[in-house]
């Protein structure tokens, strides 16, 4: 049975007309290690961690600033975003179809809130915390193209075009701001496409950034604004000690317009020193230690890196399943191909790396939490192939050959064929990720020992369900597996609205 919306009844639980404050009981473990007669052994004990979270229900109007805004990813979300709020529907050969947010979690998704009458509840994901509708937010951003953003959809070839014709006069008049063009760092392939760029050097550049956030926040009358990089792959910037290692080193090398310091460093380095929250959707190296470093002193959000859109998901679900079924997975051979704009910019092997080390370390967790199957240091055989085709569009082929080991010495191999337009599957991430970002810098929490409420931290984990390489504070655990990823989301919510986690025992029922 579905639900539309819930309110929590607890008196761990108190909503006010700003906040909704819930105290929570964070159940753990403490490992130890401890000799007994002698002998050295693992003690676990269950541990209980108090915390109080409290969560700002005024939802802002927000911005939605996209660099690369007139990409394939770009225009098909913003021209998604438009044709649901004006509830758009177009005739394909099959039928009318109707605008939806298919593929976005906190869109599209629901979540268990419990049983009736032995039936299970479900409720929308949204409905959990107060959040942004995507329906409210406005579109802006920057791009080296200066295509208006009709213009793009339909270069794009991704949108039925009965739909790219109802919406181009709301698309018309929408223009990218000139972008940050560093030919060193994308494919040289890019070149004819930038024709709309900021002048000077660096300093000036970011300077120019902050300058245009701070103006459409005015314009468009927004209260607060998200960035998110969806614009080509970088190849990786070299870390250098002096160089990008520190904040200071950083800023100083912004100052000295060195040439190591990529544009989309430059974009997250204007955003942190505006305090606004940036996202990385793209696999390079833009958090250097330095950024890393700057954010978390100045706490402002940062979270990447790389959309998992749909052969990693399908790559973080099934890993997870064959390990934590005891099957050991030898060799994972991906292939791809493409014949968009991304894929183009891909062909160069510097930026080909980029993708390459993003979608390779995906499985690092799976294989690590089973020494069982897999000796210390072993790992399966993981080949990424990815090859640029024009003719397939944005239309993606993924390819994928699994083999494991199974009982007594057998083998078994699954492969996969997986065609779909990749900018319809990452544009729903896009919104989840700028949604929820919005929403973690709504929330303030404070454990038992501390008298303060804090935010998160500003290198967002909570986001990690959305992207193939999730960033993480130093020393944190990096989680690739989906269903965890999603439970972590979930569940931290839900201690927001004083729910338990989702443990699945349905203990009723016993
Ligand atoms: P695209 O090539 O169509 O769009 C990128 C846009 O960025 C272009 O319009 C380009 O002119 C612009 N651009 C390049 N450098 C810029 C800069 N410095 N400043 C401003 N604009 C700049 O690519 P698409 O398909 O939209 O993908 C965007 C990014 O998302 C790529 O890096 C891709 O690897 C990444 N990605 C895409 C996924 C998908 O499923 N579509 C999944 C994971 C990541
Ligand atoms: C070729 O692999 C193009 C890439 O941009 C991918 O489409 C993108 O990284 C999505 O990858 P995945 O593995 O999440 O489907």
């Amino acid at each position: 049975m579905f639900i539309e919306k819930f309110k929590v009844d607890s008196p761990n639980v108190k909503y006010t007309d700003s906040h909704i404050e819930s105290s929570y009981q964070y159940e753990t473990t403490e490992l130890v290690h401890a000799t007994r007669d002698g002998a050295s052994e693992w003690v676990v004990r269950p541990k209980t961690v108090q915390y109080n979270f409290k969560t700002d229900v005024r939802v802002p109007k927000l911005g939605v600033m996209l660099v690369g805004w007139g990409g394939n990813n770009g225009s098909t979300l913003t021209a998604g975003v438009i044709a649901n709020r004006e509830g758009i529907s177009w005739a394909t050969k099959d039928k009318v179809q109707q605008a939806n947010y298919f593929g976005s979690l906190t869109q599209a998704s629901t979540v268990r809130v419990g049983s009736y009458n032995g039936e299970e509840i479900y409720a929308p994901f949204k409905s959990l915390l107060p959040m942004v509708n995507p329906d409210d937010t406005v579109f802006g951003g920057w791009d080296i193209s200066n295509m208006n953003l009709a213009d793009s959809m339909a270069r794009a070839k991704v949108l039925d075009i009965d739909l790219q014709k109802q919406l181009r006069p709301y698309m018309e008049s929408m223009v990218p701001l000139p972008g940050i063009y560093d030919q060193d760092f994308i494919a040289a392939n890019q070149s004819t496409r930038a024709n709309n760029v900021i002048k000077g050097n660096k300093k000036e550049q970011v300077q120019q950034v902050i300058k245009d956030i701070r103006e459409f926040k005015e314009k468009n009358k927004v209260d607060k604004i998200v960035v998110l990089w969806t614009a080509n792959t970088e190849r990786y910037s070299n870390v250098v000690v002096g160089l990008n290692d520190t904040s200071e080193n950083l800023l100083s090398a912004v100052d000295r317009n060195e040439a190591e310091i990529s544009p989309s460093t430059l974009f997250a380095l204007a955003c942190v020193l505006e305090g606004v929250p940036f996202i990385n959707g793209s696999p390079q190296n833009t958090f250097v230690p330095g950024l890393i470093d700057l954010a978390i002193n100045r706490n402002s959000l940062i979270g990447g890196d790389d959309f998992k859109s749909g052969q990693t998901k399908i790559k973080s679900v099934l890993v997870d399943f064959l390990v934590g079924a005891g099957i050991k997975p030898t060799s994972i051979v991906s292939y791809n191909h493409l014949g968009n704009n991304d894929g183009m910019n891909l062909s160069a092997p510097q930026t080909f790396r980029s993708k390459e080390i993003s979608k390779s370390n995906v499985v690092d967790d799976m294989v690590s939490s089973n020494a069982i199957l897999y000796e210390p240091g072993e790992h399966p055989d993981h080949v990424i192939v990815i090859k640029y085709v024009p003719y397939v569009g944005d239309s993606k082929r993924a390819m994928d050959e699994y083999t494991a080991e199974i009982f007594m010495g057998g083998k078994q191999t699954f492969v996969l064929h997986n065609t779909c337009e990749d900018s319809l599957l990452a544009a729903p991430i896009i919104l989840d990720l700028v949604l929820l970002a919005e929403l973690s810098s709504r929330i303030e929490l404070k454990s038992g020992g501390e008298d303060k409420f804090h935010s998160f931290h500003p290198v967002a984990t909570i986001l990690s369900y959305l992207t193939k390489a999730p960033l993480v504070p130093p020393g944190t655990p990096v989680v690739n597996a989906l269903a965890k990823q999603r439970a972590m989301l979930e569940n931290i919510l839900r201690a927001c609205i004083g729910l338990a986690p989702e443990n699945n025992m349905l203990m009723e029922y016993k």
